[in-house]
């Protein structure tokens, strides 16, 4: 068996994908992921000028060779683009080879280790009250679990304030915007975000929050402790996580849970963290760390500590990412939760899926392969559109982490 064809698709139907299409001499094709939002063009060129042309004529059989092969042999290792390259190739692969066997693709993983994935959604607002009304309304769609993010009077654009839709999309300019931070402003605000949810919706659903690499890791530490009374399922990338040590300050001081991982790659970015537990959960997903041949060597080093999964699932994932991530979830052991913002009806239609969402849960369909295609006809009537994510300054201009 060979691949005797592979496409890099690009289009923008809400926000940009770069899609790979890899083509065998069986008529079987697999699709993969390898967006990186508001770089993606990087990824389209690294796969088109350096992966392409050497992955015609290999057998497309051989997940785990093709994956050393592109992970060895280029000499430099990691890296966002390199291993977004990977992980496209990677998705395709397993898609080809669970359709040649004509199963699901959790069950070439190992069968199904649950019948349904517990996902988390995002709710936002301007302020505490819009926060809480937003809260609600995912309580109404039946989400059991739900990331909750407020503006902070005095900081412009605060991290993970939509405007007021379900559908926010923080990749929205053709240059940076340029947003604000205050820590002493959010770590004034943000505890009381928790409070009146409580007070408001009780302690049965789980409630998330999103730390966006912004604190250092005593301000992390000082934000967990004050959260410990309402009890969140995590507290994410409380600080940036170049540093694993950085987490021990974190931990040492407060029982929030801890999540982190979306900028992973490999298993080297979260080695420390899980083998001296300073983490609960790893964020590290399938077209973020290299695919699931990748993934899964994580998500079992994590399963030795107690660790578990909770793979990144923003809308610059696109589809292809989700169902690959959802069939994962379904096989892996140590699974903790899944992030499900949900995609526009446009991207949904470029995209077709056999997935849906019931009582706060995912279920990945039985169609063979990963259950996500691309409906290439439609993907070309949205043509790439540059966008960037924002920039983030403190008040007297500082460059800060967005
Ligand atoms: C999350 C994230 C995202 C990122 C986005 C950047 O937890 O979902 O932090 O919203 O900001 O994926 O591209
Ligand atoms: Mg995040």
């Amino acid at each position: 068996m060979k691949i005797v064809a592979a496409k890099v698709i690009v289009c923008s139907p809400g926000r940009n994908f770069v899609t790979l299409k890899i083509e065998t001499d069986q008529g079987v094709y697999g699709i993969g992921d390898g967006t990186l939002n508001g770089r993606e063009l990087s990824v389209v060129s690294y796969l088109e000028e350096h992966v392409v042309p050497c992955l015609i004529g290999m057998d497309p059989r051989r997940i785990e060779d093709i994956w050393q092969y592109l992970y060895r042999g280029a000499y430099w290792r990691r890296g966002p683009v390199t291993m977004r390259a990977i992980a496209a190739v990677d998705m395709a692969l397993w898609d080809i080879k669970a359709k040649m066997a004509g199963m699901p693709l959790y069950d070439l993983l190992g069968g199904k280790s649950r019948d349904r994935v517990m996902v988390y959604g995002h709710a936002n607002g301007s302020d505490i009250d819009e926060t809480v009304d937003a809260v609600g309304q995912y309580i109404d769609l039946g989400y059991k679990a739900i990331r909750a993010q407020t503006g902070v009077p005095g900081i412009k654009d605060a991290y993970g304030v939509g405007r007021g839709k379900l559908y926010y999309e923080p990749a929205d300019a053709a240059l940076p915007s340029v947003t604000g931070w205050d820590t002493r402003k959010a770590l004034n605000h943000v505890p009381r975000l928790f409070e009146k949810l409580r007070q408001t919706y009780g302690f049965d659903h789980h409630l998330l929050h999103d730390g966006h690499h912004r604190y250092t890791p005593q301000e992390a530490a000082n934000l967990g402790k004050m959260l410990e009374p309402y009890q969140l399922f995590w507290l994410e990338d409380c600080t940036p996580a170049e540093n694993q040590e950085a987490f021990r300050i974190v931990r040492q001081h407060t029982v929030t849970p801890l999540a982190v991982g979306e900028i992973f790659n490999t298993i080297w970015d979260a080695k420390d963290l899980i083998q001296n537990q300073l983490i609960d959960y790893i964020r590290a997903t399938v077209v973020g760390a290299g695919g699931l041949t990748h993934l899964r060597r994580i998500a079992d080093l994590a399963s030795l500590y107690q660790i578990r999964t909770g793979c990144h699932g923003a809308t610059d994932l696109s589809p292809v990412t989700m169902g690959c991530a959802l069939h994962f979830d379904t096989w892996v052991p140590n699974f903790g939760i899944q992030e499900y913002m949900r995609h526009t009806e446009e991207t949904d239609a470029v995209f077709p899926h056999d997935y849906r969402f019931e009582d706060g849960h995912l279920i990945c369909g039985e169609t063979p392969g990963h259950g996500v295609d691309i409906n290439e006809d439609l993907a070309a009537k949205y043509p790439y559109k540059r966008a960037y994510l924002p920039v983030a300054r403190l008040q007297d201009g500082t460059m800060w982490n967005w």
